[in-house]
């Protein structure tokens, strides 16, 4: 364990694939596999993991893996290599702040770094981000379904469980009435939905229909760019809109409270550009008194693993999406993340991120790697 700075040795990028258990259907479109890039560094005898969540197609932002791939081979990497030993984990920052956007490959690279820096310490990235909590509450997401029937008996497998909130991914044409119909079957059960940007401010009826349902949040409703629609649909409407896609950092945090475009905020780190930014992001939100809770993209262990910690932090005020390994997949990459019956999961306690992918595993689902 040392204090010194952490000398970078090596950094290989991964591409893994992984079935996932069951298609997952958004507004966007669907997906029957996990695909992600992990970055691993290597320094002494250390290996610090990131995870990539940009996915193989630019649906839910403008990032994409292949797009990441280059941008963590081509300038990522390098800039970071270049500036020698990392003193502190800001130095990632430091030295990627000139790369405009590309802030899913940013903050795969970030992970893996303070994970690192972190092991070498022998401190959790938990009590790094000062975690209020060893157990975090969590929620599930539900794809769009075939049928109303298909969808209830989902939702109900995901209850036994003990999942603390149902998320129910909509788009037009399958919106109220769903949701209308899941309520009355479970009247009692705190139930959002999340639309991923597929709406318009024309659409303000459709929300007000469904702001009678007792719905914990509406989640993104409109465009991915937009504050200023989502400011005036929220005053319309009693329950909170919860902004993912508009929220690219602490500052869009500060921007959406301000206007009024949100009363929740789900923090990514993929998509604010790496954990000290979703940190940055919950400072704000928390200083302002807004609730946020810890979104997911369907991460492997390894990018779970640093969500629950994340969820941890005092400001996190919801259940999150950070659900169980076996909700997406029948063997991740590293131990399975398993829900207690009470709808709770353990935050880890390990140095860094707590968990290391699996040899065998990583050998049986890459399917692309590279060292620099
Ligand atoms: C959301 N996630 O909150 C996202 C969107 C999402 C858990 O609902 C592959 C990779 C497929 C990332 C589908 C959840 C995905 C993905 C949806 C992210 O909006
Ligand atoms: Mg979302």
């Amino acid at each position: 364990m040392s204090e010194t700075a952490l000398g970078i040795r090596s950094v290989e990028l991964l591409e893994v694939a992984l079935p996932l258990v069951r298609p997952f259907r958004t507004s966007f479109g669907e997906e029957g596999e996990k695909r992600a890039i992990l970055v691993a560094v290597g320094s002494e005898e250390l290996a610090g993991w990131g995870e990539c969540v940009a996915s193989p197609e630019p649906r839910y932002s403008e990032e994409w893996l292949e797009g990441a791939w280059l941008a963590l081979a081509e300038h990522l990497v390098p800039a970071v290599l270049a500036g020698g030993p990392i003193r502190e984990p800001e130095d990632v920052g430091r030295r990627l702040a000139w790369v405009r956007g590309h802030r899913m490959a940013k903050a795969g690279l970030e992970a893996a770094v303070l994970d690192a820096w972190l092991r070498a310490r022998g401190r959790s990235l938990a009590s790094y981000l000062g975690a209020a909590r060893d157990r975090v509450e969590c929620g599930v997401s539900v794809g769009i379904a075939s049928s109303i029937d298909a969808l209830l008996e989902e939702i109900r497998g995901y209850l036994a469980k003990g999942y603390r909130r149902i998320k129910l991914k909509i788009e037009p044409g399958r919106d109220v009435e769903v949701v209308r119909r899941v309520r009355a079957e479970l009247p009692d059960t705190p139930l959002s939905v999340d639309a991923n940007a597929a709406y318009a401010l024309s659409d303000a009826p459709l929300f007000e229909a469904l702001d009678e349902l007792g719905l914990v949040m509406i989640e993104q409703p409109l465009d991915h760019e937009d504050l200023v629609d989502h400011a005036a649909l929220q005053a319309r409407l009693r329950t909170p809109i919860c902004l993912d896609e508009s929220i690219r950092s602490a500052r869009d945090a500060a921007a959406a409270i301000q206007l009024g475009a949100c009363r929740v905020i789900n923090i990514k780190p993929g998509r604010v550009g790496g954990i000290l930014e979703a940190r940055r992001v919950h400072d704000v939100a928390r200083s302002l008194g807004i609730p946020c809770w810890i979104g997911g993209m369907l991460e492997t262990g390894v990018g779970r693993a640093a969500n629950l910690a994340l969820a941890a932090m005092p400001g996190v005020a919801m259940p999150g999406d950070t659900s169980a390994s076996e909700r997406y997949f029948t063997q991740d990459l590293t131990d399975p993340f398993e829900l207690a019956p009470d709808g709770t999961m353990a935050v880890p306690q390990g140095p860094g991120i707590g968990v290391q992918p699996n040899p065998d595993r990583l050998d049986d689902c890459a399917v692309r790697r590279m060292t620099t």
